[in-house]
């Protein structure tokens, strides 16, 4: 294994990371890899600021893949009540309370395997009408065809979500019914169409370290570092073959999110599902390891998360604030909405 002080130059854009180069990088001490983190974190972004997005399920269930961590599958037994796509009015309803709760992006998820043609017209209006409240869009549909991703991105869409989950090797333990390769294809096709690519994966499905770190350094490794990287911890769904997975040690998942931040460091780190499993402690420590996003408001796509008054309760104990929306156009889309 090689030694993580010849490899991590703090803070550089790279594209060529080895497995050894990764693997030391989780194999530093852990208060070393913490202060590495958080330096690396300073010089790219404000300190004490996270972005924050709410997201909405669209269409929720009866999914034909076989995903094993994920409730939505048609194949297992959740108990989930299922919803056709929704009207693109009630949409809009929920973005509004997103918004005026604090949220600057709106992402909408459906379970899908691939969107279909006449139900990304529907979805596209409801990102212009999102984009006209002022808020980012950001959508999760599945598997894209490049002319998909470019009627996207023509409709307004600033982010899409399409996560690698986990290494190229676990892969196959975890989904059969498509490839590492379909996720890298649509990766591709999104990244052309000129959208911001919102791309990550799930930490506790059975995993090895060394998986972690492939996972991180195929990321890391794109030709351009995804905009925003999840980190999922697995939500236990009774009935999805993943229920019983053993828990993930803290401090294991902790340093997955401080090697992302060191491998992608202008990326926003957004520590994702899971966060209601977590203490507020282990949550200060992921932001000290440089997460700078959350999903805010009481649900993700179908399980719960922490509520607006705990998030809240928590970025004031922490001296955290809110990220302010960058982008121009929709700062005065949002001006315009007042
Ligand atoms: N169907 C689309 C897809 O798979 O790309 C979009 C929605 S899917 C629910 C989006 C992501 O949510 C998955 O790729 C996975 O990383 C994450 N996810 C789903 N179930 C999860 C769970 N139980 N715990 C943690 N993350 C989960
Ligand atoms: C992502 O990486 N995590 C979100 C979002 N992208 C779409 C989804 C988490 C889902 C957790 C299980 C659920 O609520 O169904
Ligand atoms: Fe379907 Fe997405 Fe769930 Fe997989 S993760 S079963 S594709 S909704």
């Amino acid at each position: 294994m090689q030694r993580a002080n010849d490899t991590a130059t703090a803070g550089c854009i790279r594209h060529d990371w080895s497995l050894p180069q990764v693997q030391a990088l989780f194999a530093l001490p852990f208060m070393d890899l913490l202060l590495r983190a958080q330096q690396v974190h300073r010089a790219h972004h404000e300190p004490n600021t996270v972005q924050m997005s709410t997201l909405l399920s669209i269409k929720t269930g009866a999914c034909p893949e076989d995903c094993a961590y994920c409730p939505q599958s048609v194949r297992y037994e959740t108990g989930l009540d299922t919803q056709a796509l929704m009207e693109v009015a009630a949409v809009r309803d929920s973005a509004v309370r997103a918004k005026a709760a604090g949220a600057t992006r709106f992402c909408m998820g459906a379970a899908y395997r691939s969107p279909k043609h006449k139900d990304l017209v529907v979805i596209a209006q409801m990102i212009r009408e999102v984009r006209a409240l002022g808020l980012e869009s950001c959508a999760t549909l599945g598997m894209l065809t490049p002319q998909q991703a470019q009627e996207l991105k023509a409709a307004g869409l600033d982010y899409y979500n399409h996560n690698l989950d986990t290494s190229a090797e676990f892969y196959g333990e975890i989904i059969s019914t498509r490839t590492y390769q379909d996720r890298l294809d649509t990766l591709a096709a999104v990244r052309a169409a000129g959208l911001n690519v919102c791309c990550g994966g799930i930490i506790g499905m059975g995993e090895t370290l060394a998986d972690r770190a492939q996972l991180l350094r195929t990321l890391a490794n794109l030709p351009a570092h995804p905009e925003s990287v999840p980190i999922n911890q697995l939500v236990k769904v009774p009935g999805t073959p993943l229920a019983n997975c053993a828990d993930v040690d803290p401090f294991d998942f902790v340093r997955t999110i401080a090697v992302a931040r060191l491998l992608m460091p202008r990326a926003h780190v957004r520590l994702s599902a899971g966060r209601e499993q977590m203490s507020d402690e282990l949550q200060a420590l992921c932001f000290l390891a440089g997460a700078n996003s959350i999903f805010y408001g009481e649900k993700l796509l179908t399980t719960g998360n922490p509520d607006v008054a705990a998030d809240r309760s928590l970025f004031e104990r922490l001296g955290l604030t809110p990220e302010a929306l960058k982008d121009a156009a929709a700062v005065t889309a949002t001006a315009a909405a007042r």
